[in-house]
């Protein structure tokens, strides 16, 4: 991401942001009166869509104006609710696709302070609190979207622009010629006030940048550069310009990245306030999310929909105060940590680091979902463990870490024995102290229950084809579509004997809807051995990584390996079908062991 621009944010303007990990997302704006149901009639869609799916005239629209008056809005309030839970940054929406300013601007009457009886400026209040309590305030603006706006994009039922309407694929709106003006005459002057009227911010949340040029999406980062140099760009400013990578909607890679990223996420399955949405994700969920976004180098930024009234939703406020206490005990392994140095996920949990600062020696957690029954093994550290405990005890009573090396295969391994109960029932961490900064052997090994698993990280990407792909990227193969390329991995085998081959591909797509290709015809080959095989959905396995999209698993037969050492495992194409344009999109191959 964001490679090519010149004007990428310096290490020490990200420091904050990388620092920080966990924020605090608002979308807050007239669309919380309706709260997703509109003349009896249920918004199937998120909540802040609703102008758009039920194609309400402007003219009616803005009459929700008129009755927005959130008299229980406390901006201290909020900025402690996000305080305990821990996370140092408000994404609040400033402006959203409705066009409607939640601050006082002078571009536009269209706003809070000029066109509804509540009258106050509530971004003015929330970066007052913000600045009291050493929260950073960011501003979520729509600079693409403006349904109100007659030159903007998104609505043609008001602004007839000779082009298609479709509620849900708002790709397929092209940009209008008049789209320059409004950035001009709207988009612009607002952000420059949002800019210029509330202090310091941490970071321009632009959206939806379909049809957006290369040279207008410099435009909207130059202007923030201008105006707060040190304030960052988020990815969706478009074409690559802004400082991070902003993930889809609730989209989490499959291993950790490199480069600065976010997830944006819900804790139901809207942003803005639905009155009908029950669907709450548990604080067990939403804390395995934060872990595993931040083993792989990422940021959570996490969101509530207030009410009308102002007030954040009961099960939001629960959820984020259970989450803080975690924090509380457990901040040390999030805040500045750096990620997962074996790169691949682990089916028991995930694992951060803190590195040396010249005094300190490296420090790894272990971020345990499952509490190992036995005694847990831990492969490939080559370090020497200096010590080890749990973070929860304040008493840092010594773990027992018995230290291996299996010198035929030069495989280093660990056994740490754990206490029965777990001290936490949602993430437990262990703490391994080494002698230096952390050196990991990557290689796939054979781990003690016999299994071994190859990721798509680990993997040699052999591009045969016309050379356009595939990549990996977000922790899968992607773009694999071109039958010529091809995928080995070099492993080691400690216990020989017999195995099942299992192929893990992704899921992906919009909330729950799965895009997932099938069907795919492969060769693989191990150990003399060669199996054709067809990829199909055999078995599809939640994954407490990616909430709404499963692991789907293939099987594709059994194979005999002879000796213990290295081994080489290939994956060859003869047949990709592309059904979704999602193509081969690889995961993992398992091998385990038969009884
Ligand atoms: C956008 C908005 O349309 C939505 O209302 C909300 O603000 C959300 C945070 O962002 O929705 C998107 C944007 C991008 C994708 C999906 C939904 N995407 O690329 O899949």
């Amino acid at each position: 991401m964001m490679k090519g621009h010149d004007m990428k944010k310096s290490d020490e303007a990200m420091a904050w942001w990388r620092e920080a990990r966990f924020g605090l997302f608002i979308h807050w704006g007239l669309y919380a009166i309706p709260a997703g149901v509109w003349k009896g009639v249920e918004n199937p869609f998120i909540a802040e869509w609703i102008m758009k799916v039920f194609q309400i005239p402007v003219k009616e629209y803005e009459q929700l104006a008129g009755d927005f008056n959130p008299v229980k809005f406390d901006a201290e309030e909020w900025v402690r609710v996000a305080k305990e839970a821990g996370m140092k940054y408000i994404v609040i929406t400033a402006k959203h696709h409705d066009g409607f300013a939640m601050y006082d601007s002078k571009v536009s009457d269209y706003d809070i302070v000029d066109a509804t009886p509540f009258g106050r400026d509530p971004m003015k209040e929330l970066a007052e609190a913000c600045r009291k309590e050493g929260i950073r305030l960011c501003f979520y603006y729509s600079h693409v979207q403006d349904w109100h706006h007659p030159d903007a994009l998104g609505n043609p039922w008001d602004y007839p622009s000779g082009q298609e309407l479709t509620v849900y694929n708002w790709e397929e709106e092209k940009q209008k010629p008049t789209f320059p003006r409004y950035l001009e005459e709207k988009a612009k002057p607002q952000v420059r006030e949002l800019l210029t009227q509330y202090g310091p911010i941490g970071l321009l949340w632009y959206d939806t940048p379909y049809d957006m040029t290369k040279e207008q999406s410099k435009e909207m980062t130059d202007l923030v550069r201008e105006i707060q140099p040190d304030c960052i760009v988020g990815g969706r400013v478009g074409n690559e310009v802004g400082d991070y990578e902003e993930m889809d909607d609730n989209e989490i890679p499959a291993a950790a990245l490199d480069g600065d990223w976010q997830v944006p996420a819900t804790m139901n399955d809207t942003w803005g306030f639905k009155k009908n949405d029950h669907n709450w994700k548990s604080t067990q969920t939403l804390l395995r999310l934060l872990v595993d976004i931040v083993s792989k180098g990422g940021n959570f930024l996490l969101n509530v929909g207030p009410t009308a009234e102002g007030l954040i939703p009961q099960p939001s406020l629960e959820r984020l105060a259970e989450m803080g206490r975690w924090l509380e005990i457990n901040g040390e392994a999030i805040y500045g940590s750096k990620p997962n140095p074996f790169g691949s996920e682990f089916d028991w949990g995930t694992v951060t680091v803190q590195s040396p600062d010249g005094t300190n020696p490296a420090r790894m957690y272990l971020h345990f979902f499952d509490w190992p029954a036995e005694p847990f093994v831990l492969d490939g550290v080559r370090n020497k463990v200096t010590q080890a405990f749990l973070l929860a005890d304040t008493s840092r009573q010594a773990l027992n870490v018995a230290p291996e090396y299996i010198e035929n295969v030069d495989h280093h391994r660990l056994t740490i024995d754990l206490p029965a109960q777990a001290p936490d029932e949602n993430v437990s961490v262990v703490v391994l102290e080494l002698d230096g900064d952390v050196d990991i052997d990557t290689t796939p090994a054979q781990r003690a229950d016999g299994r071994i698993t190859l990721s798509a990280v680990h993997a040699d990407v052999h591009a045969a084809g016309d050379g356009t792909g595939p990549a990996r990227h977000k922790g899968v193969v992607e773009n694999w579509l071109d039958e010529k390329d091809w995928l080995s991995w070099r492993f080691k085998v400690l216990e020989p004997g017999t195995f099942d081959i299992v192929v893990v591909t992704a899921e992906g797509g919009y909330h729950g809807e799965s895009q997932w290709d099938g069907g795919h015809e492969i060769t693989l080959a191990v150990a003399d051995t060669k199996l054709a095989s067809t990829i199909n959905a055999d078995e599809r396995v939640y994954n407490p990584r990616c909430v709404y999209w499963q692991d789907v698993l293939s099987n594709v037969g059994k194979v005999t390996i002879k000796k213990a050492g290295v081994h080489t495992l290939e994956v060859r194409p003869d047949k990709i079908v592309t059904a979704w344009k999602q193509g081969f999109r690889l995961k993992s191959v398992k091998l385990v062991p038969r009884p």
